[in-house]
């Protein structure tokens, strides 16, 4: 299992992850052109990057660097950076590019660090996270043990508060988060998937950010999430954020949150929407 780090470290890489994510997000608002074009596609002709991912990533980048050379690195859009001190960071310049692209505020910057092997399913865990939405001030922050906590933001207090998942227990009153990749025929198996489960939840919802999604099942406005196909970098941050306020985050079959499916829910629902999903999702 991965060494985790002493509270103090830990206490360090979780206020580096918000001063990091924070400065990218202030960033990516405030300097995006007003014809903001696509740089280039990756997977698919949908699967768009634009030069602010390029730019907020180096910024991220540098940013961890200067203050801790021995880590290493894995972002979207640039290769990975190798390191020694047994600590990843996972790092989404922009998560929700799509949107951002078309100027819909439901984006952010997502940073996590992990320990581990981060370029195993089920090998790694995060031990800090932070994700900001530059658009409403949200940082959403956690290290392991430390809780949940969002600073900024509409109606929060300047020494920001507490995230607690929601206490639904009933499958039929989840209001459910997904999304889906950017390949046709992923996306049909994907709604097929979504459209099997709708008549069992209260509603579905489709943000478009995998991170922001997670950070809202730690905040309660959602109940649950669920989405196959995400890259360790959608879901690090996420991932510790809403574990740290309480929901439980798995994939199917007592797998790790991964590529083949992420589930996020409070513990008065998680099982419920696991045993859907394995219905309706087959073993691989
Ligand atoms: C996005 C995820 C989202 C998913 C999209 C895409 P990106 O990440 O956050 O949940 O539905 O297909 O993967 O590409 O904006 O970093």
């Amino acid at each position: 299992m991965p060494v985790t780090p002493g509270t103090d470290e830990l206490t360090e890489l979780e206020q580096l992850a918000i001063d990091a994510a924070t400065e990218a997000g202030r960033f990516i608002l405030d300097e995006r052109p007003a014809q903001l074009r696509v740089a280039e596609t990756k997977s698919s002709a949908t699967d768009v990057v634009t030069v602010m991912d390029q730019q907020a990533e180096q910024m991220l980048r540098q940013r961890i660097t200067a203050a801790r050379p021995q880590d290493a690195i894995v972002g979207e859009e640039a290769a990975a950076k190798d390191g020694e001190s047994g600590v990843t960071w996972l790092i989404d310049p922009i998560d929700g590019t799509v949107n951002y692209l078309y100027d819909i505020p439901a984006y952010c910057v997502s940073v996590a660090a992990v320990t581990g092997d981060a370029s195993t399913p089920g090998g790694w865990r995060p031990v800090a996270a932070a994700v900001c939405n530059p658009s409403t001030g949200e940082v959403f922050h956690a290290r392991l043990g430390g809780g949940a906590h969002v600073a900024g933001g509409r109606g929060v207090p300047v020494q920001g508060h507490r995230l607690a998942v929601s206490g639904v227990t009933t499958l039929g009153q989840t209001l459910t988060g997904t999304g889906f990749g950017y390949l046709p025929e992923v996306r049909r198996r994907q709604g097929a998937v979504a459209a099997a489960l709708l008549p069992d939840i209260r509603d579905l919802r489709r943000a478009g950010s995998a991170a922001l999604d997670l950070c809202a099942v730690a905040s309660g406005s959602l109940d649950a999430y669920f989405e196959s196909g995400l890259n360790p970098w959608d879901l690090a941050a996420g991932w510790l954020i809403a574990t740290e306020a309480g929901a439980l985050v798995t994939g199917l079959r007592s797998a790790a949150p991964a590529a083949a499916m992420t589930v996020a829910a409070g513990p008065g629902v998680h099982a419920q929407l696991l045993k859907r999903l394995e219905e309706l999702v087959p073993a691989s």
